[in-house]
């Protein structure tokens, strides 16, 4: 049996807040937030799916640190958080997946309108920005 499609999702900390992206889609996931990221390609690491995530949906260079939080079942599989920082570059939106972008303070992480698996992590983020 194939092992479960591993979703990376970037938990990208700078200044003592964490990047929010704004979906567009598909329909179910239009308009709420997420931890920018995405599938793990076959040959490559997690952390390696991070960086080339973060180049390709915000433009920019990161640093991957620790994974946190447990893992999460979605449909497409499951979904797993890693830590970064930025090497280089502001994030910009540079895919058609994403709306648009906010930095979230750890007081307002609670009150974002994530998506239903990422909503799951709020009490990490939240300790994770201290
Ligand atoms: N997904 C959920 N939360 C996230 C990410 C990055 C992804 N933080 C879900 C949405 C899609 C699937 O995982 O159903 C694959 O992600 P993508 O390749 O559409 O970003
Ligand atoms: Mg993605």
């Amino acid at each position: 049996m194939a092992a479960a499609q591993v979703v990376v999702a970037t938990a990208l900390v700078h200044d003592g807040r964490v990047l929010a992206a704004r979906r567009t889609r598909p329909p179910a996931l239009a308009g709420l937030w997420e931890l920018p990221g995405g599938r793990v390609e076959a040959g490559e690491s997690e952390a390696e799916a991070v960086v080339r995530e973060c180049r390709e949906e915000l433009g920019t260079a990161v640093v991957v640190g620790e994974r946190i939080a447990t893992d999460l079942r979605i449909d497409a599989g499951v979904l797993r958080v890693h830590t970064a920082r930025l090497a280089d570059g502001a994030p910009q939106p540079r895919a058609l997946e994403h709306a648009g972008l906010r930095w979230v303070a750890a007081g307002e992480v609670a009150a974002v309108d994530w998506v239903g698996a990422d909503r799951a992590v709020v009490a990490d983020l939240v300790a994770l920005l201290g």
